[in-house]
């Protein structure tokens, strides 16, 4: 079956009154223990119709500003996400480490702060950090305090009570900070922050990076120690790269070659490469290298690639940023965490309460080409999917499916009449800005359109455009927020990126998981991701419409859809 044009859409679904539309015509469908101040930091708050933006699966706060995830591990088979948290407000400021529990990376637990400033070098704030697992699986984290003169250091917190799985109180080193800029080692005090989670080397000295910048170049210290308390700055760094400014939350960690298992920080070895990983505050997006990692002598040797650029590889082509990964031992995989900021002015964020969400943990691998990671949502959120509705019918209709869950594939048969892509066409965000997706074209563009008003007046679209490409197709996928909602105070950026799909012989697919206010997106089967933030303001609750669309002169065909409902998440 293909699909109708726009109008004829936008004609259908106003003389259709469903919670859940799939128009087909064609188918075939977050020491320290016990300062008062950081106890109850929450106090509940309503998910009701004044609070339409809240999510119902995605992790947040109760209340106030959230950004980066923070030394994600399993402890006794208990999840920990700690996260960079305001507990005065819904703006970033008097940061401490939030703290949450789960059993199963979906619903979770609050906890009192984990860490927050006691000591001289963290008074002014507790930056991102990771947690490593000591040998005896004891974990150790190290983050970033912020002294009284401002200056990024690095400290170490340990549990203070190993017995207890939720790991409620921890412990800083007498010792912090255990890094620091000095007059000797040329370190920007500015630019000295966000530890990664410390790996084992064969000579049985610990590593770590930390991220930097110095002039325009962003760049990652390497430090070493034999005890994980005195610390020695290795001469050169691990890497860097000129003109990509500071280097954020940096991850370096092994991926298998021959499998999509996840493998521990400290493995270096046989059939793995590296993945080293920044958040590149000027575009922003965390953007990664493939390489190995010769452990004699501490380099890491990009393939290919760079942490800039339109070409950089990149976790999320839309809102995510400041990620970190973790070795899931318990399940054998690594999984991606990432802080997905509001696109709504302070304002708006103020007078709601909170900003900041977390995406949903994603397995991360490497794609069988060896040139590009793949992510996916890790298979535990499926256990909220409720009502499925499926290709079983032209005319799909069911009470309100949001949030949801949509997964949607399409097949082309016919390429003769694919628009062919200009060489000046390199930058997939640009030419989704371009043609966006009320343009129409031959093959696309052809999608979903998320959070949408009956009347189409608000519709966050989700799509892809093929083009002919020398003697191959590209396939752009896209995500454009313009007509997201009513109000144009929000920022409403068009994202976009190249899909490394073949369509004449692999089927593309498209998985969107909407919730209320974020839409997170996997083309591929999780080789592009592009996450947006929308604000509807008709298409909320149970006014918010899906449908599938093709607003391109040729057939496709939809030969899978399957949309499920979502329960409601244990969010804190
Ligand atoms: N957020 C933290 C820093 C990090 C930045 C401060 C990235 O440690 O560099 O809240 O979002």
């Amino acid at each position: 079956m293909n699909l109708p044009g726009y109008q004829n859409m936008a004609k259908s679904c106003i003389s259709l009154i469903l919670f859940f539309s799939v128009i087909l015509s064609h188918g075939v469908v977050e020491l320290q223990a016990s300062n008062p101040f950081y106890r109850n930091l929450y106090t509940s708050q309503s998910t009701s119709t004044s609070q339409p933006y809240r999510t119902g699966y995605h992790f947040q706060p109760p209340k106030n500003w959230m950004n980066d995830p923070n030394g994600p591990m399993i402890y006794k088979g208990i999840y920990h996400l700690f996260y960079q948290y305001n507990p005065k407000g819904a703006v970033w400021g008097n940061i401490v480490w939030g703290h949450s529990t789960s059993t199963d990376l979906i619903n979770w637990t609050p906890h009192d702060a984990a860490i927050y400033p006691t000591q001289p070098s963290d008074i002014n704030g507790c930056w991102s950090g990771s947690a490593t697992m000591l040998p005896g699986g004891k974990p150790a984290i190290l983050y970033t305090g912020i002294d009284p003169d401002n200056k990024q250091v690095q400290n170490l917190a340990v549990p203070k009570n190993l017995s207890d799985s939720y790991l409620r109180e921890w412990v800083k080193s007498p010792r912090n900070p255990l890094m620091a800029p000095t007059a000797t080692n040329h370190i920007n005090a500015s630019f000295f922050r966000d530890p990664t989670t410390a790996w084992l080397g064969p000579d049985k000295r610990w590593r770590v990076i930390i991220g930097s910048q110095t002039k325009d170049k962003g760049l990652a210290f390497l430090y070493r120690s034999k005890d994980f308390v005195y610390w020695t700055k290795a001469k050169h760094p691990l890497h860097s790269e000129n003109h990509s400014g500071m280097w954020e939350c940096p991850d370096f960690f092994p991926v298998s070659t021959n499998s999509r298992k996840g493998v521990d920080t400290s493995i270096i070895g046989l059939n793995t490469k590296h993945v080293l990983k920044a958040s590149v505050g000027k575009i922003p997006h965390d953007c990664y290298i493939i390489g190995t990692y010769n452990v004699t002598a501490d380099k890491f040797i990009p393939e290919e690639g760079s942490m800039n650029g339109v070409s950089a590889l990149t976790y999320d082509y839309g809102k995510f940023y400041a990620s970190k990964t973790f070795f899931d031992i318990a399940k054998n995989r690594r999984i991606l965490l990432g802080w997905i900021n509001e696109s709504s002015t302070q304002e708006d964020d103020i007078k709601k309460g909170w900003s900041g969400l977390q995406a949903i943990p994603r397995g991360l691998w490497l794609d069988k080409s060896g040139k590009q990671l793949v992510q996916w949502p890790i298979p535990e959120v499926e256990k909220l999917r409720a009502k499925k509705v499926n290709l079983s019918s032209k005319l799909l209709r069911g009470k309100s499916l949001l949030p949801a869950d949509v997964e949607i594939s399409f097949e082309i048969t016919k390429f003769e009449k694919a628009e062919v892509l200009d060489p000046n066409w390199t930058n997939p965000q640009l030419l989704c800005s371009q043609k966006g997706a009320s343009v129409k074209g031959a093959l696309g563009p052809f999608g979903l359109l998320v959070l949408a008003s009956k009347n189409l007046k608000e519709y966050t679209a989700v799509f892809f455009r093929i083009f002919k490409n020398k003697n191959k197709y590209a396939v752009l996928m896209c995500s454009d927020q313009n007509r997201s909602s009513l109000n144009n105070d929000n920022d409403k950026t068009t994202y976009g990126a190249f899909l490394d799909v073949d369509p004449v012989h692999e089927t593309l697919s498209l998985r969107s998981l909407i919730d209320h206010s974020i839409v997170e997106s996997f083309g591929g089967g999780g080789k592009a991701c592009i996450t947006a933030r929308v604000y509807p303001t008709l298409a909320i609750d149970d006014e918010a419409h899906l449908y599938a669309f093709n607003y391109g002169t040729e057939k496709i065909n939809v030969t899978s859809l399957s949309a499920w409902s979502m329960k409601t998440a244990q969010i804190n």
